[in-house]
């Protein structure tokens, strides 16, 4: 048998030991969400953060093929500086680490490595899902297939509305992933608190979502939960000033035959270009945003047990 290459940090592993709370964090919105200096100045905010609302951050990444479960301040550093880091989801995690290579993970690689260390939440910016144009080019990210089978509960800004956002909450609902806005009814849009889509379900309290993801536990239900959570008023940017961006974006990306992995990488970094930067200052108070949530909801789920 294979051995694991796995590395829980200390903290984190005392954390498990008593059954403290903890939330996981990706780290490709470190590699390929955001440019350096914020990528670090961010992954270092949302970790003081979760401590802040009485959780353990969990970042996670594989380094030289190990699947890095809490990364110190050096190896996050490091992380944020490296150039070329692969992308890593479901279908590459496994191929980049029996070749000792270092690789981001994405919500899909992040959620299989908290299962495997037993962390149920985990706090992010936004998932993957259906692209635009999904019917020609079959596009479709892999996050939506692991909500369906890994039992994590993922707090996002919903869905980034450079995706086609109908389509990927069918998509969900075929698979079985619960969606819930929280504390609204309508459906979250990353930039934008959202006003045009309503959301499958809603939960308005942490309590409400441990609750629920015990109950799927205690149905054995194979599949996470999606968390929608409304970026903070004072900085969203609303969905009638991204749409024409988007638009554009999604231009420039079919003009220069961009595709793939490469494909929300550049259309977020595009997109932080046409805003004069303001849709990162956004995306870091989302996911500020997301990380308490992620630790109130860690916090209940620890108290329930
Ligand atoms: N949200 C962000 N920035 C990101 C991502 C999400 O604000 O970089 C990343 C996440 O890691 C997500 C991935 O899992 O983009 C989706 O990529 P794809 O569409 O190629 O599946
Ligand atoms: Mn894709």
């Amino acid at each position: 048998m294979t051995a694991l290459p796995l590395d829980i940090s200390p903290a984190v592993q005392t954390a498990l030991d008593t059954g403290a709370p903890v939330v996981a964090l990706e780290s490709t919105i470190i590699t390929h969400g955001m440019p350096w200096p914020q990528n670090l100045e961010t992954a270092r905010a949302i970790e003081t953060t979760i401590r802040e609302n009485g959780a353990e951050p969990a970042t996670i990444a594989v380094l030289d093929g190990r699947l890095c479960i809490g990364m110190d301040a050096g190896q996050l550093d490091a992380l944020a500086q490296a150039k070329q880091v692969a992308k890593l989801s479901r279908a590459d995690m496994a191929v980049c680490m029996a070749r000792g290579g270092t690789g981001a993970t994405t919500v899909a690689a992040t959620m299989i490595a908290a299962r495997l260390a037993g962390i149920s939440v985990f706090a992010t910016g936004g998932i993957g899902g259906v692209h635009r144009g999904a019917d020609q080019s079959f596009d479709i990210s892999a996050d939506l297939q692991e909500l369906s089978q890994t039992p994590v509960t993922v707090v996002a800004a919903g869905a980034k509305a450079i995706l086609d956002l109908p389509k990927t909450l069918e998509v969900l609902e075929t698979l079985g992933v619960p969606v819930m806005a929280y504390g609204q009814d309508m459906l979250p849009t990353f930039w934008s608190r959202g006003a045009t889509l309503k959301a499958p379900l809603r939960v308005d309290t942490p309590l409400d979502i441990a609750k629920a993801h015990q109950m799927r536990r205690a149905l054995s239900l194979p599949g996470g939960q999606l968390v929608a959570n409304p970026i903070p008023r004072d900085a969203e940017i609303p969905q009638s000033e991204m749409r024409p961006i988007i638009t554009r974006a999604t231009k420039d990306a079919d003009t220069h035959g961009i595709s793939g992995k490469a494909l929300t990488p550049y259309l977020l970094q595009r997109i932080y270009e046409l805003t004069d930067g303001r849709s990162l200052d956004a995306n870091i108070a989302l996911v500020l945003n997301n990380a308490v949530l992620g630790a109130q909801s860690a916090q209940e789920i620890a108290s329930l047990r």
